[in-house]
């Protein structure tokens, strides 16, 4: 068993943000690469993590369903298997860059990899179980428990738990997981199980998973309400405290980073990568001018559905000075990256066009 702080003290890319419960943030796609590999990709925990032992480790699934079941690892594996290739993105990520530093883990453009997740469809298992006619939505919960953060906490521990809606949840590429990029969940990934939703942001891909438990009412448990939540102004309504589920559309820019110096009259290859949920991302610019003028951008990978997509644009300063770079991505259905954070979404999904002050010399 790998010792993830021993690995994130031997590579120099990850920072280590909390080390209890373990928080470690990744370079942002350094190496660039499609792929995210389980060494380089970031590590988010809200309690210390579990000691599950795999031969004896079991997946209930309970609640409306018409059979529940007990299922080992090696059932799961007797399955029919797919793999799908997703973008996890923590919902703070980008957080260290919002003005009057909100609290949180202090992530920078590092809280999002992209990898190729090997399991079963959670709707073959669900299948299996056979969904009652009331059934709404699936509890997930992990193995790991502790008492969390916020004021509005519960009094006793409680364990990591997120709900996802039936109708997202039957999606064929919606996983239980036991593989990544080809191996076996490491445990700070969330061995031996994990749920994987693409499209969504990364909380509710409960790791170390244990249970399933189908409800027919809206769950409202810690992490979908105090936390991984927001209050939603619409229209003449009241506030409403509104769950966050997909990711919003949004590109980061890797390389320049931010305060680098380059030289005048040299190429640099500005580069990074775009991602959303629902409608693939259309295209890429880039902006040396703080999104006074914008340059189209080339893709320098394929465009697929959940997975993110590498861009670059070739820059010559000519001029020595200050610039403020900037990426903005839009998507089939015109949707763009806003200008600025929406302050309705408090330190959650970060996805406007983050200036990055470079100097030419
Ligand atoms: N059981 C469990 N699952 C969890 C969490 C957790 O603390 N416990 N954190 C969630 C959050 S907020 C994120 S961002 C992702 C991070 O996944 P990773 O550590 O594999 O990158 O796991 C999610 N699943
Ligand atoms: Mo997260």
């Amino acid at each position: 068993m790998t010792d993830p702080t021993a690995l994130t003290e031997s590579l120099p890319e990850l920072k280590t943000r909390i080390h209890k419960p373990l928080n470690v943030e990744a370079s942002f796609l350094n190496p660039p690469s499609p792929i995210t590999t389980a060494e380089h990709f970031f590590i988010r925990g809200h309690f210390p993590l579990p000691t599950i032992d795999a031969s004896s480790w079991r997946l209930e699934v309970s609640g409306a369903v018409e059979k529940p079941l007990s299922l080992s690892l090696a059932d799961l594996k007797a399955m029919p298997t797919a793999t799908h290739k997703c973008v996890l993105e923590c919902a703070g990520n980008g957080r260290l860059f919002l003005p009057n530093v909100p609290e949180g883990v202090q992530w920078g453009l590092g809280a999002a990899g992209c990898a190729a997740w090997t399991g079963v469809p959670l709707r073959d298992v669900l299948t299996l179980a056979g969904l009652k006619s009331d059934a709404l939505e699936l509890v997930f919960e992990g193995a790991d428990h502790g008492i969390p953060e916020k004021q509005l906490k519960p009094k006793n521990e409680i364990h990591y738990s997120r709900s996802v809606p039936l109708t997202s949840a039957m999606k064929p590429e919606v996983l239980l997981a036991w593989q990544m990029n080809g191996e076996n969940l490491s445990e700070a990934h969330g061995a031996p199980l994990r749920l994987v939703v693409p499209d969504w942001y990364s909380v509710a891909s409960v790791k170390w998973l244990t249970t399933i438990s189908v409800v027919s009412r809206p769950f409202l448990g810690y992490f979908q309400t105090v936390e991984y939540a927001y209050w939603a102004h619409q229209g003449s309504l009241p506030p409403e405290r509104i769950p966050i589920t997909e990711i919003f559309l949004k590109s980061q820019i890797a390389h320049p980073v931010m305060h680098q110096q380059l030289r005048a009259g040299e190429v640099c290859r500005v580069y990074g990568a775009t991602w959303g949920a629902e409608t693939p991302v259309d295209a890429v610019e880039v902006s040396t001018d703080k999104g006074l003028t914008w340059h189209p951008a080339e893709f320098d990978s394929p465009a697929e559905d959940h997975a993110w997509r590498l861009w670059h644009w070739e820059w010559k300063p000519g001029t020595i000075g200050n610039y403020i770079l900037m990426s903005r991505a839009s998507d089939r259905e015109g949707r763009t990256q806003p200008a600025q954070h929406n302050e309705d979404h408090e330190s959650y999904l970060i996805h406007h066009t983050l200036p990055i002050p470079v100097e030419v010399v």
